[in-house]
C-alpha cells in the first residue's frame, strides 16, 4: 500500500531545506537502521537532515549516532518530515497536532499496519506501508533496487542492521529466501557482518541474566489453553537497575517452550499493561487475532497490546484490575 515512489521522495528532498527524520520511541535495530539509512541517503545528496528519537534503544548505539540527535524539536521548524518503522506519527515522541493536516509534507515508510488495517491519512501525508516486509530496512532496500538508485556501503550497513534485528538474527519465521538474497547483496557491497551482529544485540550482564533466569523458572503454563506466560513489573526492574530493553528478548525465550502454542509476557508499569505474544509457525496459531481482540495489533507470530490497569494473577486466571 503506497502512494509515492522513491523518485518522488527524492524530488521533495531536493526542493526542501529543513528535513526531519523520526522513528518510534525506544527504537530497535530496524528503527535506527532505517532512520540512519535515510539520513545517509539525504547526506549523499548534499543536505543535512535532523534526526530525532526518544527513549532507550535495544541495539548498541554508537555514541556518534546518539550525538547526532536533535534535542527539543517542533514539527513547525521543518518543511519535510520522514517517519520510519511506525505508521503512527504519535509514536515518534515529538508533539504531534491532533489534526495531522497541520504537519508539513510527511512521508511514512513502515511494515506495520495500524489497528484495523485501515490507512487513512490527509493529503499532506504520503505512505509506503508493506506489512509483508520483514523490516522497514527491507522496504527501503526494495525501493532503492526497484528504482535502480545508488547507495553507499554505509547505507547498506544500516539496512542490514534492520534486516538482521527484525528477523531475530535470521532466527524468526519471517526469514524468507528473498530476505537472505537481499542480505547476500548487501554483504557483497562490503558490509562487515561482524559489525552488524556486534551492534545489533547488547551483551547481558550477570544481573540481567540472573533476572531472566528467575523469570524463566517461575513462568507459568496454562494446561487448558496451552500457553506459557509471566509478568514483569516496572518497579521490580527499577529496584534491580534493569531496563525494559535489557529483557526485551524474554518473551522469545518463553516461546522456546514446545508444550505451549504461544508465549505471553505482561509488562506492568504506571497502571498500564503492555502485553506481547509470540508463537512459531509450527504451532499453527495466529497471535495477531488475540492481540486485536485486546485492542492491539501486530503480526501472525509476534503481536502486542496495551490496556490500562494492574495484573492480578491467581493459579488459574490472569485478570486485570483497573
Ligand atoms: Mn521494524
Amino acid at each position: 500500500m503506497h502512494n509515492f515512489t522513491f523518485a518522488f521522495l527524492e524530488e521533495q528532498i531536493k526542493l526542501k531545506e529543513r528535513i526531519l527524520i523520526l522513528t518510534h520511541t525506544n527504537p530497535d535495530g530496524d528503527a535506527i537502521g532505517s532512520l540512519m539509512a535515510i539520513r545517509n541517503i539525504i547526506l549523499e545528496k548534499g543536505k543535512t537532515p535532523s534526526i530525532f528519537f526518544s527513549g532507550k534503544t535495544s541495539c548498541n548505539l554508537k555514541l556518534e549516532e546518539e550525538s547526532l540527535i536533535t534535542k527539543e524539536t517542533h514539527y513547525n521548524q521543518y518543511d519535510l518530515i520522514i517517519i520510519v518503522d511506525t505508521s503512527n506519527p504519535k509514536r515518534t515522541g515529538i508533539p504531534i497536532p491532533s489534526n495531522l493536516e497541520e504537519l508539513p509534507e510527511t512521508f511514512i515508510i513502515d511494515h506495520h499496519l495500524k489497528k484495523g488495517g485501515k490507512i487513512e491519512y490527509p493529503k499532506n501525508i504520503y505512505y509506503y506501508i508493506n506489512p509483508k516486509a520483514t523490516a522497514t530496512c527491507e522496504i527501503i532496500y526494495d525501493l532503492l533496487k526497484k528504482e535502480e538508485k545508488f547507495f553507499s556501503k554505509e547505507t547498506a550497513y544500516y539496512l542490514l542492521l534492520g534486516i538482521y534485528t527484525d528477523s531475530g538474527g535470521f532466527f524468526h519465521s519471517n526469514t524468507t529466501p528473498q530476505l537472505l538474497k537481499k542480505t547476500r547483496d548487501l554483504l557483497k557491497m562490503g558490509v562487515l557482518f561482524k559489525n552488524v551482529t556486534l551492534n545489533a544485540f547488547k551483551g547481558k550482564n550477570v544481573r540481567v541474566l540472573n533476572y531472566l533466569g528467575e523469570k524463566i523458572s517461575d513462568s507459568k503454563f496454562n494446561p487448558e489453553l496451552k500457553f506459557i506466560f509471566n509478568t514483569v513489573k516496572g518497579l521490580e526492574l527499577a529496584k534491580k537497575n534493569i531496563s525494559a530493553s535489557d529483557i526485551s528478548g524474554l518473551v522469545n525465550l518463553l516461546n522456546m517452550c514446545s508444550d505451549s502454542i504461544f508465549s505471553l509476557l505482561l509488562f506492568e508499569e504506571n497502571n498500564l499493561i503492555k502485553g506481547s505474544f509470540r508463537s512459531h509457525e509450527y504451532k499453527k496459531i495466529d497471535v495477531s487475532h488475540l492481540s486485536r481482540f485486546l485492542g492491539g495489533g501486530g503480526h501472525k507470530l509476534a503481536s502486542g497490546f496495551e490496556v490500562p490497569g494492574k495484573v492480578v494473577e491467581t493459579y488459574k486466571k490472569i485478570s486485570i484490575k483497573n
